[in-house]
């Protein structure tokens, strides 16, 4: 059978037994390493979507595989029923990297988002004494935190929100970006966090303007109030520095991790606070079954220090710096904005003659580049952080060939 014949076999199998909840692009990727994909038909594509930043490390790291199998090898789940002999170094190690009192583990970057809004709401009726059932949390217009009941609740995005009413109540919207807002919304006693991207990813790589992040935080602070940084996809080194917050030095109160935790080798994700806030929680109020496993102890340990072994924060930072400037330079009626920071990109399209964002992205695929638009006009571009100048330069002459090409 013949590889194309394969692929259509393989998206048809897809299409017969699997839910209907994606549109993916028609590629069918066999093989990872590094920022290459190679397609079923043995193509090689450099890899711009990064399994949306959960890849930072690059597909499939050595090191990453190598701590993953030895500990695969020898333990893999407890349950938190009994202690084990990896969680304890991992909570230890992955403290003292974040500088933060404790973590408290869990799975997908969902559950960590609604753990820090069940320990926010905690916190609320425990420290600031905020009367029952009356807490709440301000999230901001255009937010993506995932995909549970909970947190569409607190979408703008119908796609994401609609028909999964009713919705949970307690939480506020206002814009992003928006100090004035904030700050009118902090006025309620009974907010105990607010909730924000330090740059809005799934919106098409939103970056506030330079001071939001401070002035938030200062403004929460001052109104007791958590301020809570989902770093789930700006974080580890994809922006330029360890977290997005780094480049304002704000510190949040309570920093939700994900995607990169792991190098996209497996679901790991981190709430971390300090212990005013973290031992709200008491034993037997939350958990899960997966959440600090031993196996995730190990290659969250090893996909961390490849990020400070590799410098890929530094790297993140250079390159982007790089990347976008030689994008500036393609002179296309298509492209209506460059924006990002570090290597977290998004080119808006300006679609002509019904030419759209999803075609550019076909044409990327046809000339070895995976990307894939966001709300319809908008490209993000997200490569692992272990490319090289050269592989970036190769990317924008691609970029460029493909906007002529349609
Ligand atoms: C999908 C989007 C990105 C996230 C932030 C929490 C989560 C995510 C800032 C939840 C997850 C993923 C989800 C995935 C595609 C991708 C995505 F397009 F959906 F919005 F990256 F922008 N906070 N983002 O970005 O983490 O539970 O998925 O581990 O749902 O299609 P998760």
């Amino acid at each position: 059978m013949n590889n194309t014949k394969k692929a259509s076999r393989l998206i048809k199998l897809e299409s017969d037994y699997g839910a209907h909840n994606y549109h993916p692009l028609p590629v069918v990727i066999a093989k990872g390493k590094g920022v290459y994909l190679w397609d079923i038909n043995g193509k090689k594509h450099l890899d711009f979507l990064s399994a949306y930043s959960a890849v930072n490390q690059g597909h499939c790291h050595p090191d990453i595989v190598k701590a993953m199998t030895k500990q695969a090898k020898k333990l893999a789940l407890t349950s938190r029923a009994f202690y084990n002999d990896s969680l304890g170094e991992y909570e230890n190690y992955i403290t003292d990297y974040f500088g933060y009192d404790k973590i408290l583990p869990m799975n997908t970057g969902a559950e960590a988002v609604e753990t820090a809004m069940k320990l926010c709401r905690k916190w609320g009726y425990k420290k600031k004494k905020i009367p029952e059932d009356k807490a709440k949390i301000i999230a901001c217009e255009g937010n993506f935190h995932g995909r549970t009941i909970s947190i569409i609740s607190m979408s703008s995005d119908p796609d994401a929100r609609n028909d999964y009413g009713p919705y949970t109540p307690g939480i506020e919207l206002i814009p992003y970006n928006n100090i004035p807002a904030l700050a009118k919304a902090l006025e309620d006693s009974n907010v105990a966090g607010f909730l924000a991207e330090p740059i809005q990813g799934e919106a098409g790589v939103i970056v506030p303007d330079k001071g939001y992040l401070r002035a938030a935080a200062e403004l929460c602070s001052n109104a007791n109030v958590l301020f809570m940084a989902d770093e789930v996809q700006t974080g580890i080194a994809r922006t330029g520095k360890l977290l997005a917050c780094d480049h304002e030095k704000v510190r949040a109160d309570v920093l939700i991790l994900g995607k990169a935790l792991s190098g996209g080798m497996y679901p790991i994700s981190a709430v971390l606070a300090d212990d005013e806030v973290m031992l709200c929680i008491k034993p037997n109020e939350h958990g899960s079954t997966f959440g600090g496993n031993p196996l995730a102890a190990r290659i969250a340990i090893a996909a961390l220090e490849v990020v400070r072994k590799e410098k890929l924060a530094q790297k993140a930072n250079t390159l982007g710096d790089i990347f976008r400037k030689e994008l500036k330079k393609i002179k296309s009626p298509r492209i209506q904005e460059i924006r990002g920071k570090g290597l977290l990109n998004a080119i808006v399209i300006k679609p002509i003659k019904g030419k759209t964002a999803w075609h550019v992205c076909l044409a990327l695929r046809e000339n070895g580049l995976l990307a894939k638009p966001t709300h319809e006009h908008i490209i993000r571009l997200a490569p692992p952080l272990v490319i090289t100048k050269k592989q970036i330069l190769k990317a924008a002459k691609i970029i460029r060939k493909s906007l002529k090409d349609i």
